[in-house]
């Protein structure tokens, strides 16, 4: 059984993108012959009401890309499901839309609305387009009439702002005094489809420098994002506090990005242009104080992290002092919807880095009732190698190390200013556009994804090195997974530690001695102490701190973890250094463990799977070599994807 792949998903959808261009050509050359041949259109009058209002979208680009009906797909879906099962009640229920119209708004068309029973909310008057409150049933009717174009409904909007408060950032902005927490100072690379340096959100603007360096290690030199992935994930870091009233700022909004471009206009790059972005880095990362690397992309794994280049190379990053961020995959469930562990991408199966799964906040502030989305990738990791006889021997690693909100995230949509259109993920999914405005530059989509929650890491580990610069990337690591909150019903293979709490996080950073990794194994490393609680409060509602990290094959925990020094946290080391596996036994190397420090006690078979105790696998879902036997679920295998083409997430269904 393999496992839904975004890679399926994104060669479809390139179909799809070619028949849309298609299409477009087709309305521009009609639009050439209505120029000249105006008798001819006078007596198509009634052929071209539907026609001109194509023609003008396509020469104007983002207004709409392929309108092939005046109701949008989601509301006419909604309206035909109400119809079918007769449901009065939904179809009297009044609900939000947005409803455009032909020509110039005036009164005519508010007179209509109003008489349809319609509750204005807001009027665009620039963007002809209105926000009604209406009954569903008559949604449907009212597109009938001329005067209006399109009708959608008015999806509830979860902005940045509304991470920013659930992730604990908006408090811990505050927690260093004299300053406030923003990024400021620190380099973020971001290696993805390139940002559009023009949006909103991103150009550059006093306390947000934005992009201050460039790259494209593609074959393709192209300006800008046209894939449109890139300049989602930068303004998640860092988008501008400026911009609509803050409701989309960037967790770091005033760090410097680089911006490596290594995934072409249909969101897939090659392993060798990402090994050498990541070399890039290593090699300029004094010069931009590059701290911290983002890679929202990733392949599934056909080697073990020992052999795996990609793997390799964000070894050498993390050795040379730089943090780096890697999403787990959208590989969590297969095709039939079915729950699968064991998908995780490479490069997030490497234990050096920080892999981030995806929560689905059900867009409120309250973590309460948070869930792991379906589809992010639960470990352990399946990278393998193959021993002489022929029997592959997998890694077996837990990961995720933590998980972030990453469902439905609104940020910055790219456009293609060359082409005249939305970026590609918009172009072939219109759906995705959330704020559809003439300005291309504050036009804002909404995805889905591992890809989103990875860059929320990246922004908090960007504050906590603000909040203290003296930090190794080992201990931002563990101090990010000890802070975390975990999730009821939720187990370490599908959570890792839990889900990302800032403000615990720069609370514990900024209490570290600026001298700590001068220090030896189990010597005191706060200048404060911990606070009596651990626990952070966010939404009005106490969120306890998971107190643990994440080794490998086992859950290391105790408060000793943050108030002593670990020999572990070493430049030089990994966290996973301090655990080996002998005889079948978990071992912890007192070089790099202080004594009090306890591990979660996994039974490690003698294949290195993991059968745990009810600490890490709470649900009692129980590893087997390859299977799982418990509940139904399946566990991967490391299917191979031969040619080394490395895939962004495509489009993947929202939770
Ligand atoms: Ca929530």
């Amino acid at each position: 059984m393999s496992p839904m792949r975004s890679g399926q998903q994104a060669v479809s959808s390139r179909q799809y993108a070619v028949s849309s261009r298609q299409l477009l050509t087709a309305y521009c050359l009609l639009h050439t012959a209505y120029r000249f041949i105006r008798v001819f259109l006078l007596a198509c009058l009634a052929l071209t009401v539907c026609a001109g209002d194509q023609l003008s979208a396509a020469t104007k680009g983002p207004q709409r890309v392929e309108p092939r009906s005046k109701v949008a797909r989601a509301l006419s879906t909604e309206i035909d499901r109400a119809v079918a099962r007769r449901g009065r009640v939904a179809l009297l229920q009044r609900r939000s839309f947005i409803v455009q119209v032909n020509g110039a708004l005036g009164s005519q068309h508010l007179n209509k609305l109003t008489g349809a029973g319609a509750r204005l909310k807001r009027v665009y008057g620039s963007l002809n387009l209105m926000a009604v409150e209406l009954p569903l049933g008559r949604a449907a009717a009212l597109v009938e009439d001329e005067d209006f174009s399109y009708i959608s409904l008015d999806r509830p909007v979860r902005s940045l702002g509304h991470v920013e408060v659930t992730t604990g950032t908006a408090q811990a902005r505050a927690l260093v005094s004299n300053t406030t927490l923003d990024g400021k100072g620190i380099g973020i690379a971001i290696l993805d489809s390139g940002i559009d340096e023009q949006h909103g959100l991103l150009k550059a603007a006093p306390g947000h420098p934005g992009v201050v360096y460039r790259q494209d290690f593609t074959k393709q030199r192209a300006a800008g994002d046209p894939y449109g992935h890139g300049t989602h994930v930068a303004s998640l870091v860092s988008g501008n506090g400026d911009f609509a009233g803050g409701a989309y700022r960037g967790l770091a909004p005033g760090a410097n990005l680089i911006s490596l471009r290594v995934l072409d206009e249909n969101g897939e790059g090659a392993e060798s242009s990402i090994i050498a972005a990541v070399d890039w880095c290593i090699a300029n990362k004094d010069a931009y104080n590059l701290r911290v690397i983002n890679l929202s992309l990733g392949a599934q794994p056909d080697d073990s992290y020992r052999n795996d280049p990609l793997c390799l190379a964000v070894r050498r990053a993390h050795d040379a002092g730089i943090v780096v961020v890697c999403a787990a995959g959208n590989g969590g469930k297969d095709a039939a919807g079915r729950k699968l562990y064991g998908a995780i991408d490479s490069p997030g199966l490497d234990p050096s880095v920080i892999t981030v799964g995806a929560v689905n906040t059900l867009g409120t502030d309250q973590r309460s009732d948070d869930k792991v989305a379906t589809y992010s990738s639960r470990g352990p990791t399946r990278g393998y190698t193959v021993s002489a006889n022929g029997v592959r021997q997998y890694d077996n690693l837990i990961k995720p190390d933590l998980v972030a909100p990453g469902n439905k995230l609104i940020a910055a949509s790219s456009y293609n200013y060359e082409q005249r259109q939305p970026n590609n993920l918009v172009f072939t999914h219109p759906e995705l556009m959330t704020r559809n405005t003439v300005e291309p530059a504050d036009q804002l989509m909404s995805l889905s994804g591992t890809s989103m929650a990875a860059p929320l890491v990246a922004g908090a580990a960007a504050l906590v090195l603000q909040a203290n610069p003296t930090l190794t990337p080992n201990l931002v690591k563990a101090i990010l997974m000890y802070t975390a909150q975990p999730l009821p019903g939720f187990n370490t293979l599908e959570q890792g530690a839990g889900e990302l709490n800032l403000e615990g996080a720069v609370r514990v950073a900024r209490s570290v001695r600026p001298d700590a990794e001068g220090l030896s194994n189990g010597q005191p490393m706060l200048v404060e102490n911990l606070p009596a609680s651990q626990a952070s409060v966010i939404a009005g509602e106490p969120c306890s701190w998971s107190q643990g990290v994440i080794m490998n094959y086992c859950f290391a925990y105790g408060s000793d973890l943050m108030t002593y020094w670990q020999g572990a946290y070493a430049a030089n080391h990994l966290l996973s250094d301090a655990v080996a596996v002998a005889g079948g036994q978990l071992r912890n190397d007192r070089n790099l463990l202080s004594p009090e420090v306890r591990l979660s006690r996994g039974v490690i078979l003698t294949d290195g799977v993991i059968l745990a105790d009810g600490v890490i696998l709470a649900d009692g879902v129980i590893l087997a070599d390859g299977v799982i036997l418990a509940d139904g679920v399946i566990l991967a295998d490391g299917v191979i994807l031969a040619d080394g083409v490395i895939l962004a997430d495509g489009v993947i269904l929202a939770d």
